[in-house]
């Protein structure tokens, strides 16, 4: 049977405020985007995921859309996204926007109607509840911090908001608010987009009689209610029957706090729901105890045994996995679970080579390409992000030191991975000419992308081998995943098997060398490892027994 296409493309996302600025403003804009076509063609990927570009009162850089059919100003007009999908197209680079549907900001004309009076007829597009006895209908907690509802005195009820005060969920029940949903989606697809990243969209379905969290199932914030709820499965299904079957399309579900069960239930054909499902398990490996707001190694065992169950998992259940290590709400990749100091090439190279080579769709956030790095903010002023700031106030007000504090932000805060794009080594990393609205990291002249671009042993040199090994080799997209030495305590070790081919990937996660013992059934007589890619030059073909350097990673075609 035919693959769709979107298992063999490499998915690339930009983050438009932080990309390329051609005006001066400080913001990056879609004009920049489409200077940087070439840039990407370069790289190899196949998709662009644009994260959110509509109109906005930016309290959470866009994730809070005001106007579902207008482009934000800051970034430019219909006609510059009209001129970017051509020129994306002319490449043969297909586009997926990101849409926000659990929620609206409270500046979209439906919340100003809905919130104007109790009888208004678009009231029940958001979720109203009374006060219960002069307090939040529920203890259930918003993601971004405090009561996840909040009282509106005019009309002297509460509204649902599991993010920011000004992001008010939708009511999904409502069965005009999902025809106006579709409506807007095929709205994009008549202009010619490829497809969706759909924001947060297992928590659209809410348990109906919003119940207190009596905190016998952490984290006891009452999202058991809400996360992949009742009719999720339900509501995508509409989803796809009036949009997506009309579409050849990618349709990617970011699924906040969800299980492999309902992700296969999401990605899987037959269910006619989405392409594919991102979820964040291997990127809580460093939170301890299930707490984000703490400096923290990371587990290393854990993180194998998560990736592992959830590259087994979904491969048995006929789903299908988005992989990813860097996106605009995680911080960055090299100095999370690498080494962002003496071993950044080696380290992020490293880390490409272990999630290009399983098994689904992988994504590439700009900048990861070439290696970039957390900024290192260590004053508060440095910070933006809505949730990163509530954070801040609320670890005060809770008595933390403030040195502690930055520490952590410093290796948490979703401002990270948003610094602008290091281009090249001109003021400003070549962003933009005026003060950009966040700062660029330090480390620009080292760590930019026209360096790693004329330097044939970059980071950005290996992510272009990766994405076209995934064109020239089947088994990275057909054959299954099998974890060894599943508890070696630094080496993250392998295969990928079709009945006609057979990979070997070994990785060493850390500075000090490993030796790698190969199961036996790994090493049957007469058979030949050949190296295709490694981050050191002179990587040996004789497995068995060989010493890692630090970082160092290997893939074997074994003949
Ligand atoms: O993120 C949803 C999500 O649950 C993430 O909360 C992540 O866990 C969070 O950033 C906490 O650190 C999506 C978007 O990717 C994010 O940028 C938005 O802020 C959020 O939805 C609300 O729309």
């Amino acid at each position: 049977m035919e693959q769709p296409w979107w298992k063999k493309s490499v998915v690339y996302q930009i983050y438009p405020k932080s990309f390329k600025d051609t005006t001066g403003n400080g913001t990056g804009d879609l004009n920049g985007i489409i200077e940087k076509l070439d840039y990407l063609k370069l790289l190899g990927v196949d998709v662009v995921w644009l994260t959110p570009i509509y109109e906005s009162p930016q309290k959470d850089n866009g994730y809070d859309i005001s106007d579902y059919y207008k482009i934000h100003e800051e970034y430019g007009s219909m006609d510059d996204f009209e001129r970017l999908l051509d020129e994306a197209h002319n490449r043969g680079i297909k586009i997926i926007m990101d849409i926000v549907v659990n929620h609206t900001s409270t500046d979209h004309a439906w919340f100003k109607q809905a919130s104007s009076s109790k009888n208004n007829e678009f009231r029940d597009f958001y979720i109203w509840k009374d006060p219960k006895v002069g307090a939040a209908p529920n203890n259930w907690i918003s993601k971004f911090g405090g009561s996840a509802w909040k009282y509106d005195e005019t009309t002297e009820q509460y509204y649902l908001h599991l993010f920011d005060v000004s992001q008010a969920d939708l009511n999904w029940e409502n069965k005009k608010v999902r025809k106006k949903v579709y409506e807007m989606m095929n709205f994009w697809f008549d202009k010619g987009v490829d497809g969706f990243r759909l924001d947060v969209i297992n928590l659209i379905s809410k348990n109906q009689d919003f119940p207190e969290d009596d905190g016998s199932l952490p984290p006891g914030d009452g999202r058991r209610f809400y996360t992949d709820g009742p009719r999720v499965h339900e509501f995508i299904q509409e989803m796809n029957s009036e949009v997506f079957s009309k579409h050849d399309s990618l349709t990617v579900g970011e699924m906040s706090s969800t299980s492999i069960d309902h992700c296969i239930r999401y990605s899987r054909p037959e269910s006619k729901e989405l392409s594919m499902t991102f979820n964040f398990h291997h990127l809580k490996v460093d939170y301890p105890n299930g707490e984000k707001w703490t400096a923290a190694d990371f587990d290393f065992l854990s993180l194998k045994r998560i990736l592992s169950e959830w590259q087994t998992c979904m491969n048995e259940g006929g789903g299908w996995n988005a992989l990813f290590w860097c996106n605009h709400d995680q911080p960055r990749i090299v100095s999370r679970y690498g080494d962002d100091g003496e071993h950044r090439i080696t380290s992020a190279k490293m880390l490409a080579t272990v999630i290009h080579c399983m098994q689904g769709t992988p994504y590439i956030y700009q900048g990861e390409e070439f290696g970039m790095t957390n900024p290192g903010f260590d004053s508060i002023e440095d910070y933006r992000d809505v949730e990163t700031l509530n954070v801040y106030q609320e670890l005060k007000e809770a008595g933390k030191d403030v040195q502690e504090i930055i520490k952590i932000l410093k290796q948490k805060s979703r401002d990270n991975s948003r610094t602008p794009v290091q281009w090249d080594a001109s003021p400003n990393a070549g962003f933009t000419s005026g003060t950009p609205w966040i700062n660029v990291a330090p480390n620009y002249k080292e760590i930019n992308a026209q360096k790693a671009v004329r330097d044939e042993n970059s980071v950005f040199s290996h992510y272009q081998k990766l994405i076209s090994m995934r064109k020239s080799l089947d088994v990275l997209t057909e054959g299954d995943f099998n974890l060894i030495l599943k508890d070696h305590p630094s080496i993250f070790a392998y295969t990928r098997n079709t009945p006609d081919e057979k990979l070997l990937v070994i990785n060493n996660f850390y500075a000090k060398e490993a030796v790698f013992q190969a199961p036996q059934e790994l090493v049957p007589s007469g058979r030949k490892a050949e190296v295709i890619l490694s981050n050191y030059e002179d990587s040996s073909h004789e497995f068995q027994g060989m010493k890692l350097r630090p970082y160092e990673s290997i893939v074997y075609r074994i003949i």
